[in-house]
């Protein structure tokens, strides 16, 4: 953040804002509704194929415009045009943020330290794609000259969630006859459940780990290649059924997986930034390149919509002002995603490491203690299933949950009725949390009195609803596009690193040393605390 830019809360415009929320404590969707009849239409937006109503929501024209003023204020424009041209804009890592180039059309140029990254980019996704297509077509054929069938994709974090989640989302499009799945977990229940029944001589690992030093990725590539060759009888099966996906060419190599079944990506990309990138492989390999290339160009329209689109209009702004609105005016701790989608079902686990690792800092970037809240808690589950059991406390509860309801108009299966059935479900349950049912409507419809407060819906609950076409590869990129610059946004106006994870980097190391301790063969001398000496020793006791 450049000098000349005020603190956030010594910012006019944050000033103005609260004052603002001042006078709209009274606010009322049922009144906003009814005294202005294109409210809905006013409040719509569209980009990059995505269908954005924002209009349930507890603001007015005025509020926007003060949220606007707040994002130009913070010096969104300017960030903005610094992630995109390569800026190290990561300032504790020292790095360029520049998940946009793994999307970028191949005539672009995009220079991180005077060198233009698109060509590497694209050469990538070329080896990728042959790739893809060999194993697709069954040219590539395990140790024994089996076809393989199975493709496990071991990683974690950033190096899983986002394969995992979209291999779920797009699975109508993936081919049939090839079974992927994933291992993250360290816990050998992961490891041993997504490899049985498995035949190793059908079976392509694809180890993705940015370090290449992850002990959970470590541990259970060792553990896949042990039982590889245990059922191949042969180390040199390896070179067939392994590949990886890594910065780190030194540890792929000493692993002992040939560098030529290397994908590379590189220190720009953040973990949770890089389904676009070479750890997209299982995902590539399940739908194919030509579908993935469609998944990359609904990111780079939502890239480009979210660079040229006045604030106003700009589909992540919007999200990430509505999301300030609430978070830092009205106390709300939470958030909630609720994909009216099956094939979402991993959607919010996603949405939840990319806001709340991205945001979750404490610290502005000049290293001082915020002074206002920052990134929220994210949750959610798909519809319908949600209703039958939180959607209790959306309704009645005591706290303000702002949600984003997501659906597609087309259904990715042939039963119509369904889907009618599911997306009536969402329009009602925005309807209701906006508009509620008041203690009056209780009683006309003959409720007896002692129950008419239980039965009154407050409403005035607040939701996004962002439609697509359908699930396609496209509208699932430009979605995630979304939301990545949706979390960017708020990073820029809270004034935090949105790109580095120290909290994450403390989780690796922590376990080390009580690691030794489970594992050692004489008593070890523990010096933690009483309750973490206890732990060990009862645990080492069994
Ligand atoms: C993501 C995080 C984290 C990371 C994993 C895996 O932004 O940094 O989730 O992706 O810890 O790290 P490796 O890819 O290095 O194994």
């Amino acid at each position: 953040m450049s000098e000349d830019i005020a603190q956030l809360d010594q910012c006019p415009e944050w000033e103005a804002l609260a004052r603002h929320r001042d006078r709209m404590r009274e606010i009322s969707l049922r009144r906003l509704f009814a005294e202005d009849s294109g409210r809905a239409d006013a409040l719509s937006v569209e980009g990059a194929g995505l269908f954005l109503d924002y209009s349930k929501n507890l603001l007015s024209a005025e509020t926007l415009r003060l949220l606007v003023a707040l994002a130009e204020a913070r010096g969104l424009r300017a960030r903005i045009e610094a992630m995109f041209g390569g800026d190290k804009i990561n300032s504790t890592e020292g790095r360029a943020v520049l998940h946009t180039a793994l999307r970028a059309p191949r005539d672009a140029a995009i220079e991180v330290d005077g060198e233009n990254v698109v060509p590497a980019v694209h050469a990538v996704l070329d080896r990728m794609g042959a790739f893809a297509d060999r194993v697709r077509g069954g040219l590539w054929r395990g140790f024994r000259g089996d076809r393989i069938r199975h493709v496990v994709s071991i990683g974690i974090g950033g190096s899983d969630l986002g394969p995992a989640m979209a291999y779920r989302a797009l699975r109508a499009h993936a081919d049939p006859e090839l079974d992927v799945r994933f291992v993250s977990n360290v816990d050998g229940a992961d490891f041993a459940a997504a490899c049985s029944g498995l035949d190793p001589a059908t079976t392509l690992f694809i180890v993705c780990s940015k370090t290449f030093t992850t002990l959970e990725t470590l541990t259970n590539a060792r553990t896949a290649r042990q039982w590889l060759v245990d059922g191949l009888g042969d180390e040199a099966a390896v070179a067939k059924h392994f590949v990886a996906v890594s910065t780190n060419r030194a540890e792929v190599e000493s692993f002992g997986i040939d560098p030529a079944n290397m994908f590379e990506f590189w220190e720009w990309v953040g973990g949770r930034y890089s389904l676009p990138s070479a750890i997209g492989l299982s995902l590539m390999v399940a739908i194919g390149p030509e579908r993935f290339g469609e998944m990359l160009a609904g990111f780079r329209a939502m890239d480009q919509h979210f660079r040229d689109t006045p604030f106003e209009r700009n589909l992540p702004v919007l999200l990430a002002l509505i999301g300030i609105w609430y978070a830092n005016y009205h106390g709300a701790e939470s958030t909630a995603v609720l994909p009216y989608h099956q094939d979402l079902a991993r959607f919010a686990a996603y949405l939840q490491q990319l806001d709340m690792e991205s945001n979750g800092k404490r610290v502005q970037l000049d290293g001082e203690p915020v002074q206002w809240q920052t990134g929220p808690i994210v949750w959610g589950e798909p519809g319908t299933n949600g209703q039958h059991a939180f959607f209790q406390l959306l309704h009645q509860g005591t706290k303000l949950v702002p949600c984003d309801f997501i659906g597609a108009i087309e259904p990715s299966h042939d039963l119509p009725l369904h889907h009618d059935l599911l997306m009536a479900n969402l329009f009602a349950q925005s309807e209701a949390l906006a508009f509620g049912k008041t203690s009056d409507e209780v009683r006309s419809s003959g409720i007896e009195e002692e129950l008419v407060q239980h039965r009154t819906f407050p409403g005035n609950r607040p939701s996004n609803t962002i439609l697509v076409d359908a699930l396609t590869p496209h509208a699932l990129g430009a979605l995630i596009a979304l939301y990545e610059h949706k979390v960017f946004t708020q990073g820029v106006i809270w004034g935090i690193n949105s790109f580095d994870q120290w909290g994450v980097e403390l989780g690796k190391v922590l376990a080390g040393k009580i690691a030794a301790e489970l594992q050692s063969e004489s008593d070890p001398d523990l010096d933690h605390d009483s309750s973490t000496n206890a732990l060990i020793a009862r645990y080492r006791r069994h």
